[in-house]
């Protein structure tokens, strides 16, 4: 039985109560907080300034020493992440934490006193150098120190006194934007770190090493004999990230202890790849930038994620050797045979046999292997060359001939992670493979051709499917799954900057802003499937009332309502078809990862409330009573049933996304990294510099996209392969 009850569930008031509570405390609190913040800004500016020589004349006279707190574990976050320290109250709701202290972080050696975690530094150069954001500290705390002080002179972050904020929410930017609203987002990003914990414990106390989790039952279960680390290798960059570090340990000591792939296990190649591989390179990544996590020399198991890494990719490589390169949807970890599916004829999920390139080509990167690469890119060529039209691919491929199957095509479920890992192997390799900006440019234009259509009557915008190819009817469905592509667009379109930053490249123009505006539209509907249910989360699919016949986005764009009426009969909840076999919830992060990239692209404050509305959502929902969270049988059932499973991605993306987004915007700069699929942060990486280089070209398409191939016979003579037809809506 959990004795820790952050969320007061079983105080006998409800969760949501006591978040509303807590939110108010936090929001009364911020107005001291900020006048004190400032103050001590002002000290800390003033003894930085002095120490630089630059202090002299300065006509007000303020003490050098500022409240110390020794607890290790603020001392630790507010040294790792610089000007993203949250404030720490007292137990007794005095005594921030000093700003001072937190950029003395930034000045000084953040290392001494570190709770150490036993692993040395990894010998291989390019993953001990430090991301550029991680060396800007120190000039970022200087220039946010003297900013914060002049903000507080001027009076801005005076809250208390009942002034309005001079600044709107919208254009805010980061760590100031919640104080303007009085919105502490510190105290905010401590409850989902109170929501992992809680998760965290019950799975330790009830299902330790177990593949699947069942926090009602108390239940595990094995997907292989004594596991694969499924929820725990899942989980490990989160609580990095936390600095969860007794959490940590133990899942360390797990892996070290028994975590084995030595087993005569079928696993699917994808899911097996993003969750595991990933988080293992996540979690070597981050060992190699967090003070707290960085390796230390001697311990037999000093490589541990890498080595770990590199035995399972050796093993799920083998689902490639097919005839045409593209893997096999599962592999036997002892036998090495590639397995085909047992379902779809023997096919393969597109986005499955698409969606692996990211992990392996940071690991060639890592390690000097060039087969991890060739062997992933080989993949998308087999794809591309079969010359689908305007970038959108059925859903399923076989691997021995490297042919689709069928011709349904969705970004929902078995399309979805093609689309995001082309634009991110753009990222990853930092620009250097422009083949895959030119696919993700030809999908994007093919989605606003076929796929983007209106509901009625509120006109919101849709990305829809086409279950019989692109001449086939459009089907007004959104599955959760994609809702990824707000964000990602919002990624395509600024390269991870944010907008004021991107507007000023010459790369900027009228597509990139068509482009963002299409990812805001997106998101609201998205929003949308939480907003129109009772629980305030979405269904796993959703269909949508559109116009006969269809509205598509290329015969013109309907303009939407801005907002979401919250009354229970808006209009535009009319839009929404709820079908009884999608009502659950399984706690997907598809929205909030994209709330996540869209906050920190616009740096539009709403997006961070309709997270927090998620997450209080969320926790008055999926909570169990006695440990844990649960995904839902129905979002419009109130109490819902639980369905008494725990997905590994609540802890690897949900709540992980969620605290990205309360949080600051300088962990984790999305110019700097890419995110997997299942949120497992990966550098990004100078291909060159490992004798790494794009190996194939794509085809040339003539003005039709249809394939120009060369005969071999003649050598000179072109011949046109017509592929899938065009859209006949
Ligand atoms: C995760 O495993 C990944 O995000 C994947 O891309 C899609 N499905 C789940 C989460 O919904």
């Amino acid at each position: 039985m959990n004795t820790r009850d952050p969320f007061n569930l079983r105080s006998g008031s409800t969760a949501f109560s006591i978040l509303q509570q807590s939110t108010t405390r936090a929001a009364s609190s911020a107005a001291s907080y900020t006048r004190q913040a400032g103050q001590q800004a002002l000290e800390a500016g003033k003894q930085a300034l002095e120490d630089a020589g630059l202090a002299d004349g300065m006509s007000f006279a303020v003490p050098r020493n500022v409240p110390t707190f020794n607890d290790p574990q603020r001392r630790y976050e507010d040294s790792v992440w610089g000007s993203s320290g949250r404030s720490r109250y007292a137990e007794n709701g005095h005594g921030h934490s000093g700003v001072a202290e937190k950029i003395g972080g930034i000045f000084g050696d953040s290392r001494k006193g570190l709770p150490m975690y036993k692993d040395k530094p990894y010998n291989y150069g390019a993953s001990i150098r430090r991301p550029r954001w991680f060396k800007r500290k120190r000039v970022m705390g200087s220039l946010l120190l003297l900013a914060f002080g002049c903000f507080y002179w001027l009076g801005w972050l005076s809250p208390g006194d009942g002034q309005k904020p001079k600044s709107k929410a919208g254009s805010t930017w980061g760590i100031f934007s919640g104080q303007e609203k009085n919105v502490d987002w510190e105290e905010r990003r401590e409850q989902v770190k109170d929501a992992f914990k809680l998760s965290w414990e019950a799975y330790e106390q009830h299902g330790w090493g177990y593949d699947e989790f069942h926090p009602v039952s108390k239940k595990g279960r094995y997907m292989a004999t004594n596991g694969l680390g499924w929820i725990i290798v899942d989980a490990l960059d989160t609580m990095m990230l936390m600095n969860l570090t007794k959490e940590l340990n133990h899942a360390r000591e797990w892996i070290s202890t028994s975590l084995s792939y030595e087993k005569d296990q079928d696993v699917n190649t994808f899911e097996t790849t993003i969750r595991m591989l990933g988080g293992l390179l996540s979690a070597h990544y981050l060992s190699q930038i967090l003070p707290a996590f960085e390796p230390i020399g001697g311990s037999p198991d000093e490589d541990l994620y890498l080595e770990k890494a590199s035995d399972l990719a050796d093993r799920l490589l083998t689902a490639y050797d097919s005839p045409s390169g593209v893997p096999y949807a599962s592999v036997n970890l002892k036998t090495l045979k590639g397995i085909p599916s047992h379902a779809d004829g023997g096919a393969s999920s597109t986005a499955e046999a698409t969606s692996l390139q990211l992990e392996m080509k940071y690991l060639a990167f890592l390690t000097g292997e060039t087969h991890y690469w060739e062997k992933a890119e080989k993949v998308i060529e087999v794809v591309d060359n079969n010359g689908a039209k305007d970038g959108l691919l059925p859903i399923f491929i076989y691997a021995d001939s490297g042919t689709f199957r069928g011709n349904e095509i969705r970004l929902g479920s078995r399309g979805d992670s093609y689309y995001e890992y082309l634009i991110k192997q753009y990222h990853q390799t930092s620009k250097q493979e422009p083949i895959y900006l030119d696919m993700w440019k030809e999908a994007l234009a093919g989605v606003r051709k076929h796929l983007i259509t209106y509901s009625k009557p509120s006109n919101l915008t849709v990305l829809a499917e086409r279950p019989s190819g692109l001449d086939g009817h459009i089907h007004p469905k959104m599955d959760h799954l994609v809702c990824f592509i707000p964000g990602t667009i919002a990624l395509g379109a600024t390269g991870g900057l944010n907008t004021s930053e991107a507007k000023k490249l010459s790369t900027w123009g009228a597509q990139q802003e068509e482009d963002m505006e299409l990812a805001r539209q997106l998101m609201k509907t998205c929003w949308g499937m939480y907003k129109a249910t009772a629980t305030g989360l979405a269904p796993e699919i959703a269909h949508f009332n559109i116009y006969d016949p269809p509205q598509m986005m290329r015969h013109g764009i309907l303009k939407s309502p801005e907002t979401l009426d919250p009354a229970d009969d808006a209009d535009w909840k009319q839009d929404y078809v709820i079908k009884p076999a999608d009502t659950h919830n399984l706690q997907r992060p598809e929205t909030v990862e994209s709330l996540f990239y869209m906050w920190r692209i616009t740096g539009d404050e709403m997006y961070r409330e309709w997270g927090w509305e998620m997450f209080q959502s969320f926790v008055k929902y999926t909570m169990v009573e006695d440990g844990g969270f649960s995904s839902i049988g129905n979002v419009n059932d109130i109490p819902p049933s639980s369905r008494d499973n725990m997905e590994s991605f609540w802890l690897a993306e949900t709540l992980k996304y969620f605290y990205l987004l309360f949080g600051p915007n300088d962990v984790l700069p999305l110019d700097e990294i890419v995110l997997n699929t299942e949120a497992h942060p990966l550098p990004r990486f100078d291909p060159n510099r490992k004798r790494l280089s794009t190996g194939w070209k794509r085809i040339p398409r003539d003005a039709n996209g249809n394939l120009i191939r060369e005969e071999k016979e003649t050598g000179t003579h072109k011949t046109t392969i017509t592929t899938t037809k065009g859209s006949a809506v």
